[in-house]
């Protein structure tokens, strides 16, 4: 296969890591810390997680590590979405095993969670490992949503890893995913096991992360590539001088890319799910004021914008919140009845549905664009998420806003031009070439993930700290998994689970866009910030997000 320029300097290119893990690895010493808590409901996650809650934060330092050299088997997952850098922890967890001993193995599990469940597994050669080296994608082993939750699979999971000779199973995946390597853990002890499992942070929605993990990696590398879309967009939209662009991004629930996007770009309207909710804001209320926006910039005669629009919004509207929750519930319980009304035609499934849901809530279904409320109705995933990426809340709010401005207009309180197109951007962000941070952060998550293995640690997730300084003052580590975990209602009853971080309105990222966006809103203050850049100097070519600048600062 014929190669880019591109892709040939990236293979040379050499990821750079912690000053305690570019040491001699003999030399890699683990501090640890004090036994840690769930962020609540301590006394059901303890019952939970009866061998793996509770466990110290570890630290690597300098110091002295006779076991690792030993010689290690571990297996290799990618789970969940795809996000720019899988290859590189793979990379990092290959080298990291090879250097503590040449004879260490590593297999990649194919298609995800469903390889460790169904044996299908490849080893990992160097020459297979090279061919992937800071490029992007999951395709070197492929990824899949497979949740691993029967007594049977979770059965399985263990021969397949017990038949293989695994001392450990590193997970590299989303909330979900990681949840289910802290499941994977405890039940592997509770079998009397000793193969650990350590998970790593991935996701582009940047929605794993609290005081320990500070991003997860993927969200660099998205949010650059979007923000360079969003750029050209406004550009074209001040040249043009015609277009209102709405633009969705990809971010599941919370709003990180968003605002993160909004941040670098300075569109005239970027909304947020989190203070959507907080505001308690209707579908009304934000066409209303989406059109007030679009009135006040057609009184300065410009009839072209810019709106940023979050995937999750939906979901944050209260009384859509409600909609979904009680189909979320309907559609858990009603299983069988609801693959049958599903091959009936759309009337026949409102009908179904209209006998089950609130008032409320069938009347805002009744009055959806036959589409979205298809879209509402589309499958969960395996975690039971409703698949937001799927509802095309720019069209519903493009629509509404039209006929709100048309009302508008014939009330004679706006004179303007409205001319929309509707935009999604996710996919374009999700396997693009690393930036150089997570080219570098990826390679220190599996390397840290190495360590900790080689530690015997287990339930823990791979972390590297101190990131909005240079890479050689990150702080790497492993924080129990227990430790971000609290009980949430999922398919109709409590789980455990991992607590996804949302866009926290008290902070700095958010702060400083709430004190810009009136002025952006109304006066045309693009902000274009071009390609991400592989070579350069550091100023260019290693810097990180605003998000993560303003939450260090
Ligand atoms: P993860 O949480 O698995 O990392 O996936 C993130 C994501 O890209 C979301 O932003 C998006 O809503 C979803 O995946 C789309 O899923 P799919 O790839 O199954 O269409």
């Amino acid at each position: 296969m014929e190669i880019s320029v591109l892709q040939e300097l990236r293979y040379a290119y050499r990821p750079k890591l912690p000053a305690s893990l570019s040491q001699d690895i003999a030399g890699i010493g683990v501090e640890y810390g004090e036994p840690t808590e769930s962020i609540s409901d301590h006394e059901a996650l303890r019952g939970l997680f009866k061998h793996t809650y509770g466990k110290p934060i570890v630290t690597f330092n300098r110091g002295r590590n006779p076991g690792i050299g030993h010689k290690l088997k571990a297996g290799v997952i990618l789970s969940g979405g795809q996000a720019p850098g899988g290859h590189n922890v793979i990379a990092g967890l290959f080298d990291g095993l090879k250097k503590g001993n040449p004879e260490s193995v590593l297999y990649g599990f194919l298609g995800g969670p469903s390889g460790l469940i169904g044996n299908k597994a490849v080893e990992i050669t160097a020459s297979m490992m090279d061919g992937y080296r800071n490029t992007g994608g999951f395709d070197m082993i492929g990824s899949g949503r497979t949740k691993i939750e029967t007594p049977e699979q979770f059965a399985s999971s263990l021969e397949t890893a017990t038949k293989l000779g695994l001392s450990a199973v590193v997970i590299i995946g989303g909330d979900d995913s990681n949840t289910n390597a802290a499941l994977l853990a405890e039940y592997f002890l509770d079998r009397g096991s000793p193969i650990q499992v350590i998970g790593c942070p991935k996701t582009i929605d940047g929605d794993l992360k609290n005081e320990l993990i500070e991003i997860s990696f993927g969200f660099d590398t998205a949010v650059k590539t979007y923000s360079e879309l969003i750029g050209n967009i406004e550009r074209d939209a001040n040249s043009a001088k015609k277009y209102w662009h709405f633009i969705k991004l990809m971010g599941r629930s919370a709003s990180h890319i968003a605002l993160e996007c909004a941040l670098q770009t300075r569109p005239n309207i970027c909304l947020i799910s989190e203070e959507v909710e907080a505001k308690k804001l209707s579908l009304k209320q934000i066409v209303d004021s989406l059109c007030d926006s679009i009135a006040r910039r057609a009184a300065n005669k410009e009839n072209f914008g810019v709106v940023l629009i979050p995937e999750g919004l939906v979901e944050f509207i209260p009384e859509m919140k409600t909609l979904i929750e009680e189909l979320n519930d309907i559609m858990a319980a009603n299983e069988g009845e609801f693959a049958k009304v599903e091959k009936e035609s759309f009337r026949e499934i409102v009908a179904w549905l209209a006998r089950k849901l609130s008032g409320p809530s069938e009347s805002l279904f009744l009055s959806l664009p036959e589409e979205i409320a298809k879209q509402l109705l589309a499958d969960r995933d395996p975690h039971g998420n409703v698949q937001v990426s799927r509802i095309e809340t720019e069209k519903l709010l493009i629509g509404m806003v039209e006929k709100e401005l048309e009302k508008r207009a014939a009330a004679g309180s706006y004179r303007g031009k409205f001319s929309a197109l509707g935009h999604f951007f996710g996919y374009e962000g999700r396997c693009a070439f690393p930036s150089n941070f997570d080219a570098d952060y990826c390679y220190s998550l599996g390397f840290s993930a190495f360590v900790l293995t080689a530690a015997g640690l287990t339930g823990y997730l791979s972390s590297v700290r101190n990131l909005s300084a240079p890479a050689e003052q990150w702080i790497a580590g492993g924080v129990p998994l227990t430790m971000m975990m609290n009980m949430e209602h999922r398919h109709g009853s409590q789980k455990p689970v991992i607590r996804k971080a949302l866009v926290d309105l008290e902070g700095e990222p958010f702060k400083v866009f709430a004190q810009n966006r009136d002025a952006w809103a109304l006066t045309t203050g693009y902000r274009y910030p071009g390609a991400i850049q592989y070579f350069g100097p550091p100023e260019i070519a290693d810097i990180t997000t605003a998000t993560l600048r303003l939450e260090h600062r």
